[in-house]
């Protein structure tokens, strides 16, 4: 179902955020609801967010982040690798331990593999992750390369977490994936219409995440702007 993802909204457990907003987003005719944060994600706040984004029927995804998390009753499981660490901790090691605990229960089809560039050296992700956020464009690009080409990764992700982002690096990154069957998400400080229609051009599906918090009437303005520029 992401392949058809063009717009998403991404919730963050540890924030607050109004039974309002939720109905507003979740009604906006975006393709997806993923639940997911860096940050302070507890089980209890992702069963919160959970049960109060299922009276939707708009799909809601979990983007694991911490093992304690998990829970079922969601569409499907996000699971980030962040290629650009430096440790191999977050692009195999957490994943290697999760299966050893749960490998025997897992129902593959729910999972997708994400493969992340993050590139805000001051975003918690980037931090936690101890990604190399110093990279050139053309680093990036072989990073996407390896991903789409090499690799075969569903998504690529492109993280910019709290700053917009380079649309240069952005465009790279779309013309490095061309020959891949690799998706392109993108994600990172949108706030406007017209912030996530220029990013509309290169990224398969757009992510919006703090404004959903921070100003929900806002956030739904984005999923006009992505729809549009998609359909046209
Ligand atoms: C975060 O990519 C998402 O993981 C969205 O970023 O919160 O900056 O919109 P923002």
């Amino acid at each position: 179902m992401y392949r058809e993802w063009q717009h998403a909204f991404k919730m963050d457990p540890a924030k607050d955020i109004s039974d309002e907003a939720i109905e507003t987003l979740c009604d906006s005719g975006t393709d997806a609801i993923i639940i997911g944060g860096s940050q302070d994600i507890t089980l209890d706040g992702v069963l919160d967010m959970l049960s109060r984004v299922r009276r939707y029927s708009v799909p809601c995804v979990l983007e694991v982040s911490t093992l304690e998390s998990i829970t079922p009753g969601f569409d499907g499981y996000l699971i980030p690798s962040v290629l650009n660490s430096t440790s191999s901790e977050w692009i195999v090691g957490l994943h290697r331990r999760a299966l050893e605990q749960y490998g025997g229960l897992m129902d593959w089809d729910e999972l997708l593999l994400e493969g992340y560039c993050i590139l805000n050296p001051d975003c918690t992700a980037a931090k936690l992750t101890k990604a190399d956020t110093s990279l050139t464009e053309s680093e990036v690009e072989s990073i996407a390369m390896m991903a789409g080409q090499l690799w075969k990764m569903p998504v690529f992700y492109l993280e910019y977490s709290g700053m917009f982002g380079d649309v240069n690096v952005l465009k790279t990154v779309k013309n490095a994936l061309r020959h891949s069957e690799t998706r392109l998400f993108y994600g990172g400080g949108i706030r406007t219409p017209e912030q996530a229609e220029q990013v509309a051009q290169y990224a398969d599906t757009v992510i919006v995440g703090n404004i959903c918090h921070e100003d929900p009437e806002l956030a739904l303005q984005t999923v006009q702007a992505v729809k549009q520029c998609k359909n046209n």
